[in-house]
């Protein structure tokens, strides 16, 4: 057994957690693992994690034994109940001030329960969101940790080491604590959101500029390499440029021409959907880029309907080089009201809540180890930094200029996507939004008017406070 107590516990050792546990060794830390399937335990500590600061242990009370006090541990097990039976287990063998730290991709609300009942028990919990994937766990993931506040002095300094790190001098950690309850698993489900809508933006990008501007692989490839250089830097745009590159090796074709056009999900786009529902936030570009999802799944009715449904000529635009410039502008303004969303639904269940959420810090947290990493998050940490209370990151000065200069590409695109029937769902409900929310007068008031007329509802007036009710009927006019 573990030479000296080990820094942390580590229980489910499949691809992430055992990365985790791999990245945790590498800083120094000593870490005792568990995993239920005890094969799964001893092959590890036998191959990839035959360390000497490693310590396999077969029984969750080998585990707390061996921990330093405050113990802390972490599990990376299957969201959903296994983490409660963990929890369950764990607190008989844990003592006051010991920490449960959940790693996994949990729904918030889990989280804020399990928050309060294992503070019950006079315990601490940690919720912590983990980014960037297999690759990311093992050499640095962007952490948004969240639940117990005295919790956080006590994971810091491991968590800040395992993390991405970004910065001039590539010292500043993609990990600080976001608040209490379960809102670091929201931060986590907002930046999954917005990842859904970067995805689906850049995938109507790649329709745009096949169909509309006529780019072959090799073009898109050189198209993304470009938009990499500028305001669009990131990873999604870099691996989006590699893909178009790399050839399948049994056919010589574009590998990208062999994939099947079925997208699958995993779910937490469609959470941060139906809980902006929940809240009447308008996150309407992640919800259109999960129904995108969903109707791609359809692709046997859509082979059918391809040969019935009529459309336009997908017709190449007359300047090719100007409609693709004219995309890379779009997508940037696309991009900044899916941002926005992200941040209104956060604020939205914050103020639900009762979180101080420190918006600079998450964009911040986002900026290395995580899929949705752009240059992009520095603009918006100083938006926040500005001013700290932004209503909705369109309206910062530095946001709303790049949205005023790209709209003429933006209408442009969104136009032509329609006249020469490109679906481009996130790109039109992206532009939507945008007028929306700049519309200071909006048809509403005749919603309001059709609600009173059939169902009494009232309404508001401009003119003089209170709730209004009108008999339609008797004031209608015959025409
Ligand atoms: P296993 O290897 O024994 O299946 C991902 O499924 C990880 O979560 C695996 O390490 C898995 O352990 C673990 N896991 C899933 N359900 C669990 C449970 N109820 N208790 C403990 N570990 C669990």
């Amino acid at each position: 057994m573990a030479q000296q107590p080990c820094d942390i516990g580590l229980v489910g050792l499949a691809v992430m957690g055992e990365n985790l546990a791999l990245n945790i060794a590498s800083r120094g830390f000593h870490i005792a693992v568990f995993n239920r399937t005890t094969s799964v335990t001893d092959a590890f500590t036998a191959g990839r994690g035959k360390l000497p600061n490693v310590v396999g242990c077969h029984t969750l009370e080998q585990l707390v034994a061996a921990l330093a006090k405050p113990r802390k541990v972490m599990l990376m097990v299957k969201a959903g109940p296994a983490v409660d039976q963990l929890i369950a287990t764990l607190l008989p063998l844990l003592s006051p001030g010991d920490v449960i730290i959940d790693g996994g991709n949990t729904y918030p609300a889990d989280t804020d329960r399990r928050t309060r009942e294992v503070e019950a028990a006079g315990l601490l919990y940690v919720g912590t969101g983990v980014s960037g994937g297999e690759e990311g766990a093992l050499k640095g993931p962007s952490l948004m940790p969240g639940g117990s506040a005295a919790a956080w002095p006590l994971i810091k300094p491991i968590f800040q080491a395992i993390a991405a790190k970004v910065g001039p001098a590539g010292d500043i950690p993609c990990c600080d604590w976001v608040g209490p309850g379960g809102s670091g698993n929201y931060v986590k489900m907002v930046h999954n959101g917005i990842e859904y809508g970067d995805m689906q933006l850049i995938c109507e990008a790649y329709a745009l500029l096949k169909h509309g501007a006529g780019l072959s692989n090799d073009e898109l490839a050189r198209v993304f390499d470009g938009w990499n250089r500028g305001e669009l830097d990131s990873y999604l745009i870099e691996i989006t440029r590699d893909i178009f590159t790399v050839r399948d090796p049994d056919t010589g074709d574009h590998l990208v021409d062999r994939i099947l056009d079925r997208a699958g999900a995993k779910g937490t786009g469609k959470w941060m959907s139906q809980l902006a529902l929940d809240l009447g936030a308008p996150s309407t570009m992640v919800t259109e880029a999960v129904f995108a999802r969903s109707l791609s799944a359809l692709k046997d009715q859509r082979v059918r309907a391809s040969s019935v449904l009529a459309g336009p000529d997908m017709r190449s635009h007359d300047d090719p080089a100007g409609f693709t410039d004219q995309v890379r502008r779009a997508l940037y303004a696309a991009k900044i009201a899916s941002y926005a969303q992200g941040f209104v639904q956060l604020a939205a269940a914050a103020a639900e809540q009762g979180w101080q959420l420190d918006y600079r810090s998450i964009a911040m947290l986002w900026r290395g180890g995580c899929i949705i990493r752009a240059r992009f998050l520095d603009d918006i940490a100083a938006a926040y930094a500005a001013n700290p209370k932004l209503e909705n990151l369109m309206l910062a000065p530095s946001f709303a200029k790049v949205l005023a200069a790209a709209q003429p590409a933006w209408r442009h695109v969104v136009a032509t996507a329609a006249t020469i029937g490109v679906p481009v769902p996130v790109f039109m409900s992206s532009l939507a939004y945008y007028d929306g929310y700049r519309h200071a007068r909006l048809p509403a008031n005749l919603l309001q008017a059709q609600r009173d007329y059939f169902g009494a509802h009232t309404y508001e007036r401009t003119d003089k406070p209170g709730s209004h009710h009108t008999e339609w009927l008797e004031l209608r006019r015959k025409v």
